[in-house]
């Protein structure tokens, strides 16, 4: 195995990418998973791999959102949970929400090995210790967390095939989701179906990015850090929240690249 200098310019993202190698060979991604981590890579390098102001903002506006809503989830695809999932976890067990696999390539067999590597995430974020201004049980806020979409007894109204099924306790009833790397189609549905969608996309040109309620142009798995630290934070929601200013606002620091370095 190759080992990573502790000061590689590039180690986060080599590990990153090593992450996505390993759960590759153990069947937990889809085939097309690589591809569209490199594209993500790609956005990143252009935003300076870094969570820009306008990334931090949404990302505050999802918490108070997940925060205020009746019945939150976590929709957790195959890269997802590799590169953010103890963190959404750790997010869940805050707001106590429940996390959905919500997987675009669908097999049984993804979904099983997905489940497990789940609930092991699970067991692992339980010993922790608090995180920092948390305060309460934290073994039993993280046990209480569900992992849901093995169930498959509901449905993304306006769908069809395998990806409208989901599960009634999780995407079917929920008022907001959070659904990083998200398809362009399911997001539109979920936004008609009424609900607040908040979506994760380094692309903020992505059809995904364009119709959500609130754009993430962010890394899953530092906004997942940064999530936490606002959930427990606790901030207040903003009804006004321009989403098309906000992707306006990444595509500037996209464009501004050179003249940023
Ligand atoms: O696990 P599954 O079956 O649900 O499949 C997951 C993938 C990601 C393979 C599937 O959803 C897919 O093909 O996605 P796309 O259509 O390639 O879109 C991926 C989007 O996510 C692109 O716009 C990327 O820029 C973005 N992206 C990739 N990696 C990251 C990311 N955004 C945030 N953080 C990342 N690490």
């Amino acid at each position: 195995m190759v080992k990573i200098p502790k000061v590689h310019p590039r180690r986060k993202s080599l590990i990153s990418r090593k992450a996505i190698v390993d759960a590759t060979k153990q069947g937990l991604l889809a085939d097309s998973a690589m591809i569209a981590h490199g594209r993500g890579e790609a956005f990143d390098y252009l935003l300076g791999e870094k969570t820009s102001e306008i990334a931090k903002l949404s990302i505050k506006e999802s918490a108070a959102r997940l925060i205020s809503a009746k019945h939150p989830v976590i929709s957790v695809n195959g890269n997802t949970a590799v590169l953010a999932g103890k963190s959404l976890i750790r997010v869940a067990a805050v707001i106590q929400c429940p996390i959905e696999i919500n997987i675009y390539y669908r097999t049984e067999k993804r979904m099983d090995l997905l489940h497990d590597y789940l609930e092991s995430q699970k067991l692992e974020v339980s010993k922790e210790d608090n995180p920092i201004n948390w305060h309460g049980d934290w073994e039993s806020a993280v046990m209480a967390v569900k992992i849901l979409g093995k169930e498959e007894d509901g449905k993304i109204e306006g769908l069809e095939g395998p990806r409208a099924i989901c599960s009634a306790e999780g995407i079917e009833r929920a008022d907001v989701i959070l659904v990083p790397l998200e398809d362009g189609d399911r997001c539109e549905v979920l936004v008609s179906l009424g609900k607040n969608v908040l979506v994760v996309d380094l692309n903020p040109l992505s059809r995904s990015a364009k119709m959500a309620t609130v754009t993430i142009v962010d890394e899953v798995s530092r906004m997942a850090e940064l999530l936490l630290q606002y959930v427990i934070e606790n901030p207040s929601d903003n009804t006004e929240w321009n989403n098309d200013l906000a992707l306006k606002e990444s595509l500037e620091i996209i464009s501004n690249y050179y003249v940023n370095q």
